[in-house]
């Protein structure tokens, strides 16, 4: 169904501009979408861990909770302090006063130098508690400028906020968008509270769906680079998840990240609750590669907290709790951070050089038609570099004959735990990763490779560049 079609939205629907329709280097996109990308547009993202899939291998985030409220009821959400939208839910984190994160934010930056992008994603929604987010984006543009500001909303407040947003200097803002259509959002939302008056069912998913479509339009015009979210609920919106695409990409959305909804009984959400399953990660890949040909997709998201700290695949929000940074000096030193993000930009450009020399040299594809799924353990850098017992996830690259691509990630529960449980770990590790070939690892114990090795999973050591190990295993394998 098309905007039109709900009767929903009277915005013309109009070409993408060019600056944002373009597509390029940052790996998320498909080959047939893969134009080349304005080079302002570039910088924009280059060091953006959520807006760039290769920068997310070097450069962190973080997040402050400051915004406890919500305006709307999704019902994947349990209305504790975390946004099942940029967080899991169920896990209750601090809430923080604009000041205190300001603090945490100067603390962050001294001892995690490429931490560059602050975001504001909840608890709740931001822009339902206005003057925190902005007070809090206010204190860290004063005192840490170099830090890029990113906001993640529901979009109902979005065109009331838009000219704040643009003021602040805030470049990247999500709406999450789960639906184009009434009807299915009644189905995700329980309520809408919008000027003092609470909608339910089709009429409330209906503002909502109108604000967010005002407001992509209103990034757009601002010039704001727009992500959307949106949340895949199997037998609700999966398959309409293809139509909302085309409809923000139409409107000027830069990225579309499709994310497996999260539900469990114990969240306490209403989905929890009722049973809603969230998808399976084939079914989630599905989705995802009918849009990719429409535009950039986001694939490296790690659907995370509202207080998250770290690169994507990292949690160090236990290293900053509010008893441990309020006790810390905010040294934040503009120059300290500079050198080493150069000597990042340094160690990315040689990486880049000697990926160059891998491509060309494997330009003869060897059958562009036989594509196989690996499964990759690394702690960042774009390299294999992590010992199998220690990973906590596992990245999943794409290959054939010549590409490598980065088609998303599976969580785990690392097998090295002093050998509790190690059996049935394991056979969680092979359920998550089965749909592999292979796993690239820098080490692996004999025990655990003759497991993978007898459920039909390969075991490559190696600690080199993902895209080079990946391809010579290609290689050899399908020889
Ligand atoms: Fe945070 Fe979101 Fe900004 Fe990133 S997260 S506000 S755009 S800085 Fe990133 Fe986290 Fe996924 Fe969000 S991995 S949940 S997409
Ligand atoms: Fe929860 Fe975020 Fe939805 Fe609000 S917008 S109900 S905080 S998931």
């Amino acid at each position: 169904m098309t905007p039109q079609s709900t009767g929903l939205v009277n915005l013309p629907i109009t070409e993408t501009t060019p600056t944002q329709s373009k597509t390029g280097d940052c790996g998320c996109t498909s080959k047939s979408a893969a134009v080349e990308m304005d080079e302002s547009i570039k910088a924009r993202i280059a060091n953006h861990p959520c807006y760039s899939e290769e920068a997310h291998h070097h450069y962190a985030r973080m997040h402050v909770a400051v915004a406890p409220a919500c305006n709307i009821q999704c019902n994947y959400c349990n209305r504790k302090y975390d946004c099942a939208n940029e967080s899991r839910p169920g896990v209750v984190s601090e809430l923080l006063t604009p000041e205190e994160a300001a603090h945490k934010v100067l603390v962050v930056a001294s001892k995690i130098p490429q931490m560059t992008v602050l975001g504001i994603a909840g608890p709740g929604d931001p822009l339902a508690n206005p003057e925190k987010t902005f007070r809090t984006f206010e204190l860290i543009a004063d005192k840490a400028p170099d830090i890029k500001l990113c906001l993640s909303t529901n979009g109902l407040m979005l065109t009331e906020y838009i000219d704040r947003i643009k003021q602040l200097n805030i470049d990247h803002v999500t709406i999450t968008l789960n639906t184009i259509d009434p009807e299915i959002g009644a189905q995700i939302y329980s309520w809408v509270h919008y000027k003092r008056k609470r909608y339910r069912g089709v009429e409330g998913a209906k503002i909502l769906l109108e604000k967010q479509m005002e407001g992509l339009q209103a990034l757009r015009e601002a010039d704001i680079l727009c992500k959307v979210n949106s949340v895949m609920i199997p037998g609700i919106n999966d398959q309409h998840l293809v139509e909302v695409n085309k409809m923000i990409r139409e409107n000027g959305a830069f990225l579309h990240n499709i994310m497996p909804l999260i539900s469990a009984p114990e969240h306490g959400t209403h989905f929890g609750l009722t049973g809603q399953r969230g998808p399976k990660p084939a079914e989630l890949k599905e989705v995802q590669d009918k849009c990719a040909g429409n535009m950039k997709m986001m694939r490296h998201c790690r659907q995370c907290r509202a207080d998250a700290v770290g690169l994507l695949g990292e949690d160090r929000s236990q290293e900053f709790t509010k008893d441990k940074f309020m006790e810390m000096s905010p040294e934040y030193d503009l120059t300290t951070r500079q050198e080493v993000q150069e000597g990042i930009e340094k160690f990315r450009a040689e990486l880049n050089a000697a990926k160059a020399v891998v491509k060309e040299s494997n330009s003869t594809p060897v059958n562009e038609k036989i594509k196989v799924l690996v499964a990759v353990a690394t702690k960042g850098g774009g390299l294999v570099n992590q010992h199998f017992g220690h990973a906590k996830e596992f990245q999943i690259y794409e290959v054939d004959g010549s590409e490598v691509k980065y088609v998303g990630h599976r969580k785990v529960d690392h097998f090295c735990q002093g050998g509790y449980s190690e059996k049935a770990t394991m056979e969680k590790i092979i359920e998550a990763i089965s749909d592999c070939k292979a796993v690239l690892v820098s080490k692996v114990g004999e025990s655990p490779k003759e497991k993978l090795n007898n459920a039909g999973i390969e075991v490559v050591e190696a600690y080199d560049m993902i895209e080079k190990v990946a391809l010579e295993y290609y290689q050899e394998s399908i020889k």
